[in-house]
């Protein structure tokens, strides 16, 4: 297994761990991350880290030996599996925090992208590089990073497939942090600011944040309005605006 699903406290944290090949994205990883996403969603995990073992690489990519000799079919296929298998991360019922602790190019700045947060090592670098191989982003990339970053730099880093530090892409917003030591327990210190709100106002405002980025602002407004009236209705709402009315703390039960 290349994949690792393991708990600190209430956090459920992901390890890539293929270090002879810096965590690259063989077709295997994807169908174990699919599943390993899957296991997350049905947990009561409060957060869910993502990260890779060793200090080297975060992920190196797509296996690009796995990628050789394909036929289009295959690729298209494969290029709609890796999109499933992020957008299910995407879509997790609780925050998620990319612990990037090394190289994240191609498919694992994806992966990265594709979590809610993104905390980043100083020594990290980051890119876009399938240009330098005839290729283009394949799982997400080129929809997620203009959303993240804006289109000018989005299509300077695709373009180029130039390679980030983390100084930078703490610069341009790519990344969140930059942890000064353990980028593991940073992302988890990340998280854990989560425990004191419910679930489903974190996911409702995450919902409605991402919308924001596809639709018109008069739908926005819309979506906004009833996902608010959504979260208005919940027992969390009920128990957040009491405490404050009693000058208490609240104790959501993601109700
Ligand atoms: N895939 C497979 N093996 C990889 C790999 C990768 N992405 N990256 C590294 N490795 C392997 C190396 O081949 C080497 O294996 P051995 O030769 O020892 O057997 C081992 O990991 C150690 O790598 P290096 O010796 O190269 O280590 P260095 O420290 O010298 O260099 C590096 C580290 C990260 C700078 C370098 O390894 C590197 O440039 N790696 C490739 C980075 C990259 O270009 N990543 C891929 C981006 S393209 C699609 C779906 C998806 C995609 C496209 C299409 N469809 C389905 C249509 C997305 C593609 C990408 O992600």
């Amino acid at each position: 297994m290349s994949v690792k699903l393991t708990w600190q406290d209430e956090f459920a944290v992901i390890t890539l761990d293929r270090p002879q090949a810096l965590n690259a994205l063989s077709a295997s990883v994807l169908r174990e991350l699919a599943q390993a996403f899957d296991e997350v969603a049905g947990s009561n995990a409060r957060a869910l880290i993502v990260t890779g073992a060793g200090v080297k690489a975060f992920c190196a990519g797509a296996d690009i030996k796995e990628l050789v000799g394909r036929s289009l079919s295959e690729q298209r296929r494969d290029a709609a599996y890796g999109q499933a298998v992020l957008a299910r991360l995407d879509e997790l019922p609780m925050p998620s925090v990319a612990a990037i602790n090394g190289y994240a190019f191609g498919g694992g700045l994806e992966l990265a992208l594709a979590c809610t947060f993104r905390i980043a090592v100083a020594t990290a670098k980051m890119g876009l590089p399938e240009i330098k191989l005839g290729l283009i982003p394949g799982y997400g990339g080129t929809q997620r990073l203009p959303r993240v970053i804006g289109e000018a730099r989005a299509l300077d880093l695709i373009m180029s497939g130039r390679t980030l530090d983390a100084e930078e892409a703490l610069r341009i917003g790519l990344v969140h942090r930059v942890a000064e030591g353990d980028v593991l327990a940073a992302a988890i210190s990340n998280a854990r600011q989560f425990n004191a709100y419910g679930l489903p106002a974190l996911r409702l405002a995450r919902d409605a944040v991402k919308r924001a980025l596809d639709v018109p602002l008069h739908e926005g407004l819309k979506i906004e309005a009833d996902l608010n009236t959504l979260a208005f209705q919940t027992q969390d709402a009920l128990e957040g605006m009491n405490a404050f009315m009693q000058k208490r703390k609240p104790k959501f039960t993601d109700r």
